[in-house]
């Protein structure tokens, strides 16, 4: 096994990615801007170098820093965490040309899932079922026209590059394909550098749902269930669950096998994830992410498996130390994402942490780097913790929701916490009726 890991991120992620080093008897190097200098991930890892300014692009984007600092620091690996350089083929590259082993799949699989035209044709090529749409990029505006009449509208154009929802307009009637069409297209050449769009028919009220797999390159493919994670704001999550509460067990075993023979097919080594939009009792495989994501403990909690801890093991050429038949899904489990931002206005809030308590008891995890006193910079993401609940059952999930976030002490700055107990309180999360489009709606009422 390693001896030494460079975690090239910082916040939560960078702490979450330590504890599972720790824990297998490894070193950890921290890196971090000089706005993160007294972060909890660089005062809880056994070394620390300084790669730059503030801005990300200067620091935690700063290829050349966090090669040098995997030199002189004598790092085996580099952990390259959620965002930032974790999905970057160029990244993954360097890091091997440099002789250190990157903690993530090879850059073929990230190329080749990065760009969502050809993920999605290999997600075909694999048996797995797409939105009907273009086959591959269209390459103007008279070859739009001609497919989306066989698709049907309303038409969704997508970024190749995309993700996250950039570069994305909805076409409702052929009147207004031309204009989404050019839209589209300069947004994703702004966003990416990369002008291509591909058609697809769109789907008015999915649900996201994604699968969590695990891979070792060696014939071990496991995957550890579904998660929904619809209640989505701007793209950005809110809160991710495990089961959802809209799959029957028909349904999950489906998805979940589809998932991993295509995993097992792809010959993919890593831990990566499968999103899906569910509507009308059906699938579409619409992106893979290859990486750790920001709402992993929530599988962690329903099967006790360490996914950072598998991750490190198959990037050494280990085996997966589990298979699916050790895997036991079991109860329910919620992640409420407290962001530093006001819960009504989603303004940011950045600031001094002057009082800082995380509920604790049976079925609470808490990943956070916050600490009393600590100063939450403006430069980056406002994820500041991770409240994740675990129950036998939903609805002492959400019981045990609730509870913990009333404990919940961080003040200082604002944060999402009151918006988690607002949805701990309605009738449609109680319920589990949600869809992709379910929270945007749900905020808007409690505008001014
Ligand atoms: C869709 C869709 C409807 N139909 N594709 C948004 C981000 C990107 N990753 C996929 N997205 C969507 N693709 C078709 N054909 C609706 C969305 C979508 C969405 C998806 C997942 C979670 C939240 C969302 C919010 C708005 C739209």
């Amino acid at each position: 096994m390693f001896e030494k890991v460079l975690i090239a991120n910082r916040g939560e992620i960078a702490l979450r990615i330590h504890r599972a080093c720790r824990e297998m008897g490894i070193r950890t190097v921290a890196v971090h801007s000089t706005a993160d200098a007294n972060a909890m991930h660089v005062r809880l890892a056994d070394e620390s170098v300084c790669i730059g300014p503030a801005p990300a692009r200067d620091s935690y984007l700063n290829i050349p820093a966090i090669l040098s600092a995997a030199a002189i620091t004598g790092a085996d690996a580099i952990h390259p965490g959620v965002g930032f350089l974790s999905e970057n083929a160029r990244f993954a590259n360097m890091v091997a040309e440099h002789g250190f082993v990157f903690i993530g799949p090879t850059s073929e699989h990230l190329r080749l899932m990065g760009d969502k035209v050809t993920a999605k044709q290999a997600a075909r090529d694999f048996g797995i079922p797409t939105v009907p749409g273009s086959d591959g990029a269209v390459a103007d505006i008279d070859e739009a026209r001609k497919l989306a009449d066989g698709i049907g509208y309303p038409i969704l154009i997508k970024a190749a590059a995309g993700g996250g929802g950039r570069g994305m307009r909805v076409a409702a009637t052929e009147a207004s394909l031309a204009e989404a069409f050019a839209t589209a297209a300069a947004e994703a050449r702004a966003a990416f550098g990369n002008p291509q769009v591909y058609l697809e028919r769109y789907l008015g009220r999915p649900r996201h749902i994604e699968v969590q797999i695990l891979a070792d390159g060696q014939g071990g493919v496991v995957h550890l269930g579904e998660r929904d994670c619809s209640l989505q704001r701007k793209h950005q999550k809110l809160l991710e669950e495990t089961p959802s509460p809209a799959l029957n067990a028909g349904e999950r075993a489906m998805v979940t096998k589809l998932a991993t023979d295509a995993v097992a097919q792809l010959g993919y080594c890593g831990a990566g994830t499968l999103e899906f939009l569910y509507q009308d009792s059906a699938f579409f495989f619409i992106e893979m992410n290859t990486r750790l994501q920001v709402e992993h403990p929530i599988s962690e909690m329903v099967t006790g498996v360490d996914i950072v801890r598998e991750q490190l093991r198959v990037a050494d050429g280990l085996p997966l130390s589990m298979r699916q038949s050790d895997i036991v899904l079991s109860g329910h489990a919620i992640e409420c994402r407290i962001n530093a931002e006001n819960s009504v206005s989603f303004r940011p809030s950045p600031g001094q942490i002057t009082a800082y308590l995380a509920p604790g008891g049976l079925g609470v995890r808490v990943d956070s780097a916050l600490y009393e006193g600590y100063i939450v910079p403006p430069h980056y993401d406002s994820l500041v913790a991770k409240l994740i609940l675990h129950g036998t059952g939903r609805n002492e999930c959400i019981m045990r929701m609730r509870r913990a976030l009333e404990e919940y002490v961080i003040t200082g700055i604002d944060t999402t916490i009151p918006l988690h107990q607002r949805l701990a309180a309605e009738p449609d999360f109680i319920d589990g009726n949600y869809d992709v489009h379910w929270l945007e709606r749900f905020v808007a009422r409690a505008q001014p």
